[in-house]
């Protein structure tokens, strides 16, 4: 029976989901929200997250396991709070699990732990991977085996603090006609324990090749990049953050410029909203997150799929997310 927009598991409150097929069977990674009594804020204070599960599935159609705890902040040295959304990569014979979190100073960074099975164990690095800030990492895998780390997000994210090149806790987002922010792109190596080349910036253009401008907020990025590949073009997917949105921007290159190409989805219940695209024996899907489960709490999600679509000049065919 098809698990499609209904939450892949409520016994944890689960979001940010990234997907994988590894081996034939579906892994998803996602966060894992925890219930709490604290304040919330525009710097996501109410996203007080752990430790990470693994989830999985034999296929679209089959049920969704639970396959435990896989890495817990006690168990990382540099990390002091707030694991958010997380991504996995299989490069160099290991999995490389991929996670955010801010380190000792509360400024967030990206550090990996790495382990031999996509469930784990994850053993993981005794520091963050140098150079990273911020939060959402996406490891890209390209066919010719590189490794392409992309990351970033606003507010809570702290992306607007690191214009400068190094941390100013007063930075503040550009102003509505200035170029919006925009998520870092670098080359991981393959053991994804070193950056390999410095992060650069992506751009992210209109179709007259115009930056997309930080006031445009049905369009700019805020958080949470995926990348995938279609047709031998790159997809670079995002959430507009404030107006909630899912888009999509294409190159012929992983380090851009993207090109805006439309909206993946609507808004779902809840503020924020996170996904991952794969393909699966010949159709595509995105999993993504919202507040049903928890009837619309913010910081309480759970994880969704469904099918994506492609139009003939490989557009994405917006998907509405509670119409059937
Ligand atoms: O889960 C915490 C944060 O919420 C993620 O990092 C963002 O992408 C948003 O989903």
């Amino acid at each position: 029976m098809s698990q499609q927009r209904k939450p892949l598991v409520d016994h944890i409150f689960t979001a940010d989901p990234s997907a994988h097929v590894f081996d034939g069977k579906i892994y998803i990674y996602p966060s894992h929200d925890l219930p709490h009594d604290g304040k919330s804020s525009d710097d996501g204070d109410e996203y007080m997250m752990e430790d990470y599960h693994v989830l999985s599935m034999e296929s679209p159609d089959s049920p969704c396991i639970d396959h435990g705890e896989i890495l817990h902040m006690k168990d990382v040295k540099w990390v002091s709070k707030q694991m958010w959304a997380p991504d996995i990569a299989y490069s160099n014979g290991k999995y490389h699990f991929i996670f955010p979190a801010r380190d000792k100073d509360g400024i967030f960074r990206i550090g990996a732990a790495h382990g031999k099975s996509p469930v784990g164990p994850f053993t993981p690095d005794n520091d963050y991977i140098q150079g990273t800030c911020s939060i959402d990492p996406c490891v890209f895998v390209d066919d010719d085996g590189k490794v392409y780390l992309y990351y970033g997000g606003i507010w809570g994210g702290q992306l607007e603090k690191w214009q400068s090149g190094s941390f100013a806790p007063e930075g503040k987002a550009p102003e509505a006609g200035e170029p919006a922010l925009t998520p870092y792109c670098a080359v991981l190596n393959s053991d994804c324990n070193a950056l390999e080349s410095t992060p650069v910036n992506v751009k992210i253009v209109d179709k007259d090749g115009n930056d997309i401008k930080a006031g445009d907020e049905d369009r700019r990025y805020f958080e949470a990049p995926w990348m995938h590949k279609y047709n031998g073009k790159y997809y670079l997917s995002y959430s507009t953050g404030t107006t909630h949105y899912l888009v999509y921007a294409t190159s012929d290159s992983p380090f851009g410029p993207f090109t805006y190409g439309g909206r993946i989805m609507e808004p779902v219940l809840g503020w924020t909203t996170h996904h991952s695209i794969i393909e699966y024996e010949g159709k595509w899907y995105i999993f993504y997150h919202d507040s049903e489960l928890s009837e619309g709490k913010n910081h309480l999600r759970c994880v969704k799929f469904t099918e994506l679509e492609y139009a003939p000049d490989g557009s994405i065919v917006t998907i509405e997310p509670y119409k059937k």
